[in-house]
C-alpha cells in the first residue's frame, strides 16, 4: 500500500522543498551545491554523523583510495582545486575525509545538510506530481525532484556465518569501522576477505597484530601502488597543468588522465612485453593494467600475459613456496574483478605473525565463542574483520522503499535485475534520477569524474524542464530496455564477465547476476548524455507543468 498511516504526515502537510538528495558523500555534497547555486530549495539527508560517505564510513586500518589524489577530487571550482594540498600520490582516509569537510564548509553547504538522518522511503504521488520522502526521524517532505547519491559501495555485507552472536571477542565490517578505531595491537586478528579492502587492511594490521590470521576464499591480482609523497614541486606541476589534466579525464575510457596505448600485448617481442609489464610493476597503480596495452582487459590471451606476469612475481616475493601457491589467482582473469593495489601485501605473507587459511578448500564452517572453525579446525581469535565487501551498485537503493507510479517498488521493478536509461533514470519513477546508478560508467570509472558528470547533467536537465515549465521527466521503457541491451553488449565485448564479482552482484547470494556498471567508457557515455541533452531529451518523456 502506497498510502500514508494516520501517523505519518500527508504530502499536504509536508513541508515542500524543489528537490531532495540521499547522501552527502561526493556525489550528494556536489549535487547540494549545484542545485543550490541554481536557486533550488533543497534539503540532503545523510545517514551517517558526518559528511563523506564512503570515507566516513570506510576508517579501516590502510584505507586509502587507488586513484590519484591529484584526480581523484573536485575539479568544479578552480579555487578548490588550487587551495588544496594533496600531501600523498594515493590520499589516505582520514585526508579525503577532511577534503569533503573542507568543501562542505566552503561551500556552506551545512544548513541544507541533515544528518543522523535514514531516508526510509520515497513515494511518488502522481496526483500532486510530488514525491513524498520519508525519514527515520518520522518526518517527511514533499518534493519535486528525488535524487539518490547513495553510493555503489555503500551496503556492507556481513556473510551469514552460524554462531556470530555467539563470538567473545569484537568484530567489525571494515566499511562500519568504529570512530574511535580498533586497538589491535597485541591482539589475534583474523581477517575474512581478500579483496581490494582485504589487500590494504591486511599489511596494516599485521604491523599491530600479535598475529594475523587472513581467511581467504579467492585468491586476488594485486599491484603495487608505489605511494610516495607529494613534492612541492609535482604539486606545483599539477596546479599549473589541471586544465589540461582535467581536459584529459573527461574524455579517457576511465576518467584518468592518461590514455591507453595503441599497442595488443600480442603484437610486440616477448621482451618489449616483459619491460613494459615491469614498468607497470615499477610505477605502480594501474599503469600495468590499463595503460600499457590496449586489450588486457578485451582479449584473454593477452590477459594471460599480464595474469602470468603477475603470478610470477607473487612467487618472487613469498618465501615459501605453499603460501605463493595459494596466492596465485587462478579463477578469474586479471582486471575482470575490481584490480587492488597495495603496499607491501604479499610482502605481509612473509612476516612470522602472518598466516594463510584457504578457505576455499577447507571452508568457514562456524564462528565459535573463541574465533573461527574452518573444516580444519578452530582458530581463536581476539578481532574478526570482515573485508567481505558490499552489496554493490543497488544494495543501498534497495534499502530504501522507492515507488513510483501505481505504488511500483523499484525492488520489484528490478527483482530481475536494474534497468536504466543511461544509468541516470528509470522508467514509471519520474522525477527521480540516480548518481552513478546502474548502467553507468561508475565503479569501472574514477568516480569523482563520473560523479561530476551526472550531477552537471541532472542539474542541467532539471534547468531545462524548469525553464521550459516542463513538470516532469521520465525514462520511457523502450529507452531503458535498449539501453539495457546495449550495456549487456559491450560488457559481453570484455572479459569482466568472466569472474564471480560484484560487478555482477555474485557476491550477494540470491542476487541476479547481471553486469550492471557500463563499460563502454566514461568519455563515450559523457557524449552520449550530452546528445540526449542537446537533442532535447529523447528516450524520455517530458510532461507539462
Ligand atoms: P570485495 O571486492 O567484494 O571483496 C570481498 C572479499 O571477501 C572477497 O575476497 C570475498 O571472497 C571475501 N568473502 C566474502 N564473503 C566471504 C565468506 N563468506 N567467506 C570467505 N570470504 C568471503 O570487497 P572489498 O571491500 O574488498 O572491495 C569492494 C570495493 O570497495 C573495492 O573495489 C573498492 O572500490 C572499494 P570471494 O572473492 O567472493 O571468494
Amino acid at each position: 500500500m502506497a498510502g500514508t498511516s494516520a501517523h505519518e504526515p500527508s504530502q499536504e502537510a509536508a513541508p515542500t522543498l524543489d528537490a531532495v538528495v540521499v547522501g552527502t558523500g561526493f556525489a550528494g555534497l556536489y549535487m547540494l551545491h549545484r542545485l543550490r547555486t541554481a536557486g533550488l530549495s533543497v534539503r540532503a539527508f545523510e545517514a551517517g554523523d558526518g559528511v563523506g560517505g564512503t570515507w566516513h564510513w570506510n576508517r579501516y586500518p590502510g584505507a586509502r583510495c587507488d586513484s590519484e589524489s591529484y584526480y581523484y577530487c573536485y575539479s568544479f571550482s578552480s579555487e578548490l582545486e588550487q587551495e588544496w594540498e594533496w600531501t600523498c600520490r594515493y590520499p589516505e582516509q582520514p585526508e579525503i575525509l577532511r577534503y569533503l569537510n573542507h568543501v562542505a564548509d566552503r561551500f556552506d553547504l551545512r544548513p541544507d545538510i541533515q544528518l543522523d538522518t535514514t531516508v526510509t522511503s520515497a513515494h511518488y504521488d502522481e496526483a500532486a506530481g510530488r514525491w513524498l520522502v520519508r525519514t527515520d526521524d518520522g518526518a517527511a517532505v514533499s518534493c519535486t525532484y528525488f535524487i539518490t547519491a547513495v553510493g555503489c559501495l555503500s551496503a556492507a555485507q556481513v556473510p551469514d556465518i552460524p554462531g556470530l552472536d555467539g563470538f567473545a571477542g569484537r568484530w567489525h565490517h571494515t566499511g562500519r569501522w568504529p570512530q574511535d578505531g580498533v586497538d589491535l595491537a597485541g591482539k589475534r586478528v583474523g581477517v575474512v576477505g581478500t579483496g581490494s579492502t582485504g589487500i590494504q587492511a591486511i599489511p596494516v594490521i599485521a604491523e599491530s597484530a600479535a598475529h594475523l590470521t587472513v581467511f581467504q576464499r579467492t585468491p586476488n591480482f594485486s599491484v603495487p601502488a608505489r605511494n610516495a609523497p607529494m613534492s612541492p614541486q609535482r604539486q606545483r606541476e599539477i596546479k599549473e597543468n589541471y586544465p589540461e589534466i582535467r581536459r584529459r579525464t573527461r574524455e579517457t575510457f576511465g576518467g584518468f588522465p592518461y590514455g591507453v596505448s595503441d599497442r595488443s600485448a600480442l603484437e610486440v617481442s616477448e621482451q618489449e612485453r616483459q619491460e613494459e609489464f615491469e614498468a607497470g610493476w615499477r610505477d605502480g597503480g594501474h599503469r600495468l593494467l590499463f595503460s600499457g596495452f590496449r586489450d588486457l582487459i578485451l582479449d584473454k590471451d593477452a590477459n594471460d600475459l599480464a595474469a602470468d606476469f603477475v603470478r610470477s612475481k607473487i612467487r618472487e616475493i613469498v618465501r615459501d613456496p605453499a603460501t605463493a601457491e595459494k596466492l596465485l589467482p587462478f579463477d578469474h582473469p586479471i582486471g575482470a574483478k575490481r584490480p587492488p593495489i597495495d603496499t607491501d601485501y604479499y610482502e605481509t605473507y612473509n612476516r612470522d605473525n602472518v598466516s594463510l587459511v584457504d578457505v576455499r578448500s577447507s571452508p568457514i564452517e562456524e564462528i565459535t565463542p573463541r574465533g573461527i572453525r574452518t573444516a580444519d579446525g578452530e582458530y581463536e581469535l581476539d578481532v574478526i574483520v570482515f573485508a567481505t565487501g558490499f552489496d554493490a551498485m543497488t544494495g543501498a537503493l534497495d534499502k530504501i522503499d522507492i515507488r513510483g507510479r501505481d505504488g511500483l517498488r523499484l525492488r520489484d521493478k528490478w527483482a530481475a535485475g536494474p534497468a536504466t536509461y543511461l544509468g541516470v533514470a528509470t522508467s514509471s519513477f519520474p522525477n527521480m534520477f540516480l548518481i552513478t546508478g546502474p548502467g553507468s560508467p561508475s565503479v569501472l570509472s574514477n568516480m569523482p569524474v563520473s560523479i561530476e558528470q551526472h550531477v552537471e547533467w541532472i542539474a542541467d536537465c532539471i534547468g531545462y524542464l524548469r525553464s521550459h515549465d516542463l513538470g516532469a521527466i521520465e525514462a520511457t521503457t523502450q529507452a531503458e530496455q535498449e539501453w539495457g541491451e546495449h550495456v549487456n553488449r559491450v560488457a559481453g565485448y570484455t572479459l569482466f564477465p568472466l569472474a564471480d564479482s560484484w560487478y555482477l552482484g555474485a557476491n550477494i547470494p540470491g542476487k541476479p547476476r547481471v553486469f550492471t556498471p557500463y563499460a563502454g567508457g566514461a568519455g563515450k557515455y559523457r557524449k552520449r548524455c550530452d546528445e540526449v541533452a542537446a537533442q532535447g531529451y529523447p528516450g524520455f518523456t517530458l510532461t507539462g507543468a
